[in-house]
């Protein structure tokens, strides 16, 4: 199986004034496309060919960097493109078993909100924050570059973006406020929800 860059799952404009269509072809055409070709040619020969990306990413992790970069990329915006949706965002629209998880394991939504945007802010350089399950228990983890929680030892729920790339046409270098953003306006629970099942 080699990659291939998906659709997004909505037109250029639809996240709009949250996050731009100018930054969308950015990050979708070029960015995306470019871990999708460059992970193409780095898996070609490797004992990962063949594999799922879930495999090609855990098992490249300290192995094969290069490969691992841009497989561990091409999976975080997979699901990136999925994480968000026009009048998403905010808490009231999380589906209950995952806002009672939400609730139990990390002190509701206020503070999860609050928990998720510190992580994406302190994440220094180029990276993700992450809602993330762990031995069927929520948390809330960062990660540098094209790292996830895959590859330590949990499941991803939710991820934000935080490389330049991702809010600098539309907020500069307000980070905060692109994460702010994201939490209130365009988060897809549904997709969040969806991943959850079988993993918390
Ligand atoms: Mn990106």
């Amino acid at each position: 199986m080699s990659f291939a860059l998906p659709d997004l799952p909505y037109a250029y404009d639809a996240l709009q004034p949250y996050m731009s269509k100018e930054t969308l072809e950015f990050h979708h055409d070029k960015h995306h496309q470019a871990y999708v070709t460059n992970g193409n040619n780095l898996l070609k020969g490797t004992e990962w060919e063949g594999k799922s990306l879930t495999k090609i990413v855990k098992g490249s992790y300290g192995k094969n960097a290069g490969l691992f970069n841009n497989a561990g990329q091409h999976y975080n915006h997979v699901h990136f493109w999925q994480w968000m949706k026009r009048g998403g965002g905010g808490g009231s629209k999380i589906p209950g078993k995952l806002d009672a998880k939400i609730k139990s394991d990390l002190g509701g939504f206020d503070k999860f909100r609050a928990d998720f945007v510190q992580a994406g802010l302190t994440q220094f350089g180029s990276g993700w924050c992450w809602l993330a399950a762990k031995d069927g228990k929520l948390s809330i983890m960062k990660s540098p570059n094209g790292e996830n929680p895959l590859v330590h030892g949990a499941q991803p729920l939710l991820g934000c973006d935080v490389w330049e790339h991702s809010y600098y046409i539309d907020y500069r270098n307000a980070r905060q406020k692109y994460l702010e953003a994201f939490v209130d306006n365009l988060v897809n629970w549904d997709y969040v929800a969806a991943m959850a099942e079988g993993a918390v």
